[in-house]
């Protein structure tokens, strides 16, 4: 079946889903949407995420929006075993860090990046990214302990685990801030950055998204 990706290569949400995507090897087509690309208004796409808002994922007849939803299903689809775990008390072990990196860490991590990549240095609130920031820096201290004697967020390799967490670190590491010492998340995000799937997705550089608060 034949595999359209939608979404700008620069959104944070895109890259968790397309890093996904880039881990199965499957071919696919990938179409740059939403941003400086725009269509997220086009009727057509509208059909596909009523929405309009990017990654969107094509497999077939199936059609997927929401980065988390879009990782499951293609860990589900071509990964059993591997990156999805099919025992169930393995899978909620995987699921948790997920749920945790959406609701707790991702907020912190995207208005961190807004508060001080996307809004002009001029506007900046010195103030809530110093907040932000410390919020951020006790999630990661969370996840520092989770990686303590393992190589991946849910044991010795990776998983969907790791995919919403880690899609947070090249921004994370990238931005010009002080951060505290994480030697265990220093030595997972190494590997990261060792696989193809984590360099061409994630490891997008930001520079056109600086002082740009439009979308
Ligand atoms: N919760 C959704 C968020 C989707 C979302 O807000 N996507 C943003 C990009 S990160 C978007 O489409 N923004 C409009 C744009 O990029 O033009 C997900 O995880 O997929």
């Amino acid at each position: 079946m034949a595999i359209t990706f939608y979404g700008r290569a620069t959104s944070d949400n895109v890259q968790k889903a397309r890093w996904m995507l880039a881990e199965t090897g499957r071919p696919h087509e990938h179409v740059e949407l939403g941003g400086r690309f725009g269509g997220l208004d086009d009727p057509e796409f509208l059909k596909l995420n009523p929405h309009g808002k990017v990654p969107v994922l094509q497999d077939g007849e199936t059609v997927v929006w929401e980065s988390n939803a879009i990782v499951r299903y293609l860990a589900a689809t071509y990964s059993a075993g591997v990156m999805w775990p099919q025992d169930p008390a393995a899978r909620a072990n995987a699921d948790q860090w997920m749920e945790w990196a959406q609701t707790r860490l991702y907020p912190d991590a995207n208005r961190l990046f807004w508060l001080s990549v996307r809004t002009p240095e001029a506007d900046q609130d010195k103030t809530r990214i110093a907040a932000t920031l410390e919020r951020l820096n006790g999630h990661y201290a969370l996840l520092e302990q989770q990686l303590a004697g393992r190589d991946y967020v849910a044991g010795d390799r990776l998983t969907i685990a790791d995919i919403p967490t880690g899609a947070t670190l090249f921004r994370y590491f990238e931005m010009a801030f002080d951060r505290p010492p994480l030697p265990n998340i220093e030595i997972w995000y190494g590997r990261l950055c060792a696989r193809k799937a984590y360099q061409t997705s994630v490891m997008i550089p930001f520079d056109e998204l600086r002082g740009r608060l439009a979308f």
